[in-house]
């Protein structure tokens, strides 16, 4: 058996391939080397999106549409690859969200999964599950599945951030259902900051029962990421492939924050480069703070703050920073890992 090359055809075969084909058959023989393949072959390509462009697009957008009426004002990150499948890489989905102040995104629930990573503005709200959380820059921001959720913008800033949403993943297994509540709002019945409280100072109550496989935090604040990168970087014990990595995790079990996504946060020193690295999880970064660049495969991207960018499958990637830099990401890592196919790879090959 060769994974490599397809037998040659005759007018025999030929006249065979016809017959099986009316028939809803195909011959393995002709399309194995394509569909079993010795490494990820991705339809997904590297692209790096600036922040400045992007941030003019959305606010054009807002003079044309309200919030309310898109319901979510949010600009696809097409893949370039991928162009019209709404997708940054083959099992995940990015936008960036703008909502206006004094606007409202309605409330509604799905069975993805959202993540949001708040990109400029500062002290919009988004609801979850009967909660408010304020949004600064560089918070991360989890919405459950099925949970109902709603924004709203009360400050005098108009407020954006990335959305990172498993889409494509649910798309694959005909598994979206999706609802509107009706109302712009949901009910608020807990005060500002109670998941916080409960979930999110190293305790649990006593009787805690999960529901469902999502963190019960839903918000990560910046704030609190940056001191912890700070205070582990005096160790100055840096992974060559990855500077100082973290990933959030779900307070309730250890693990990934999402279920389907895994959600990192890297701090790169000045002057930092790091050692070549691949995985099968393709991942999206997006820059909090510092200058740099990426190269990957044998493209480089130089970034700033803001910009986003995205590594496919199986691509080489090198980062270094030209200032301290700290790089949100986020992939199908834990997704991967659960079906025990997550493969990684360190130094070049
Ligand atoms: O904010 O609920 O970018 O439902 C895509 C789908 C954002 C949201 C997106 C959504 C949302």
């Amino acid at each position: 058996m060769s994974l490599t090359e397809a037998p040659q055809t005759t007018p025999e075969r030929q006249a065979y391939y016809a017959k099986i084909d009316g028939q809803n058959f195909s011959a393995l023989w002709n399309v194995l080397s394509g569909i079993i393949t010795p490494a990820p072959k991705s339809a997904c390509q590297p692209y790096l999106w600036e922040f400045g462009p992007a941030r003019d697009l959305l606010m054009e957008a807002g003079s044309l549409i309200t919030a309310k009426e898109a319901e979510r004002r949010v600009l696809i990150l097409e893949n370039p690859g991928m162009r019209g499948q709404s997708r940054i890489t083959t099992s995940l989905y990015a936008g960036l969200q703008l909502v206006l102040p004094g606007e409202v995104a309605p409330a509604h629930r799905h069975s993805q999964s959202a993540l949001r990573f708040v990109m400029d503005g500062g002290g919009a709200c988004t609801a979850v599950n009967g909660e408010r959380t304020l949004m600064e820059v560089g918070d991360f921001v989890i919405t459950p599945p099925n949970a109902w959720h709603d924004h709203g913008n009360e400050s005098d800033r108009p407020m954006i951030w990335m959305d990172g949403l498993d889409i494509p993943m649910l798309s694959f297994y005909d598994a979206s259902f999706a609802e509107g509540l009706g109302e712009d709002v949901q009910a608020i019945t807990k005060p500002v900051g109670d998941s916080m409280a409960r979930y999110g100072a190293n305790l649990l109550p006593v009787d805690f029962e999960r529901k469902g496989l999502a963190s019960p935090l839903f918000n990560y604040p910046y704030a609190r990421t940056r001191e912890a990168l700070e205070a582990m970087r005096r160790r100055d014990e840096w992974d060559p492939c990855h500077g100082l990595k973290m990933h959030y995790i779900n307070p309730a079990d250890g693990g990934s924050a999402m279920p389907t996504i895994s959600p990192f946060v890297q701090l790169l020193p000045k002057g930092f480069a790091t050692a070549a690295y691949r995985s099968t999880d393709a991942t999206v970064f997006t820059v909090v703070e510092g200058t740099g660049r990426t190269t990957i495969g044998t493209t480089t991207y130089h970034w700033k703050p803001k910009d986003i960018f995205v590594v496919p499958s199986w691509h080489s990637v090198i980062h270094e920073a030209s200032e301290d830099a700290v790089l949100f990401s986020y992939s199908d890592r834990v997704a991967q890992q659960k079906l025990g196919i997550w493969r990684e790879a360190r130094g070049t090959h």
